[in-house]
């Protein structure tokens, strides 16, 4: 029974390691970038569906196999309703807007400064309603 406390003591010092390596790891991750890989593929994104972070800088690469132009725009509703009547051919400006021509790949990184959905959308003429169309989950979960 004299051992109990030594035996106690390594458990404890064991514990604080596996506690000390999880938080080091916690904070390493949180410096990482996060790189979130789309691929288009018959005028369509692959996948249709991603989850980033709130507040964190994200980098896109966005891939397009296709043998014609496309573009990835995400925003609001509005942003969409404005691209969707707009006559800019290319985008390049703004992270948010980018034009990826044939077989070539883009980076964009963006920080989400809200959580919610918005959309990723091609706004090439037809390219939207044939369903080149995509949400971003933002969340505030770690
Ligand atoms: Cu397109």
């Amino acid at each position: 029974m004299r051992f109990e406390p030594a035996v106690a003591g390594l458990g404890l010092g064991l514990a604080i390691a596996v506690l000390t390596g999880i938080v080091a790891n916690v904070v390493a991750r949180s410096n990482d970038p996060i790189v979130v890989e789309i691929t288009i593929h018959y005028s369509h994104y692959s996948p249709a569906s991603v989850s980033v972070p709130l507040g964190r800088p994200v980098t896109f690469v966005i891939t397009n196999t296709d043998p014609i132009d496309h573009e990835w725009i995400v925003g609001d509703a509005a942003t969409h309703e404005r691209h969707r009547t707009g006559t800019e051919p290319v985008h390049g400006a703004r992270p948010t807007e980018v034009s990826i021509p044939a077989l070539s790949q883009r980076r964009t990184t963006v920080t989400f400064p809200d959580p919610g959905s918005l959309q990723f959308i091609c706004h090439l003429p037809g390219h939207e309603a044939y369903g080149m169309v995509g949400t971003v989950t933002i969340t505030t979960g770690g």
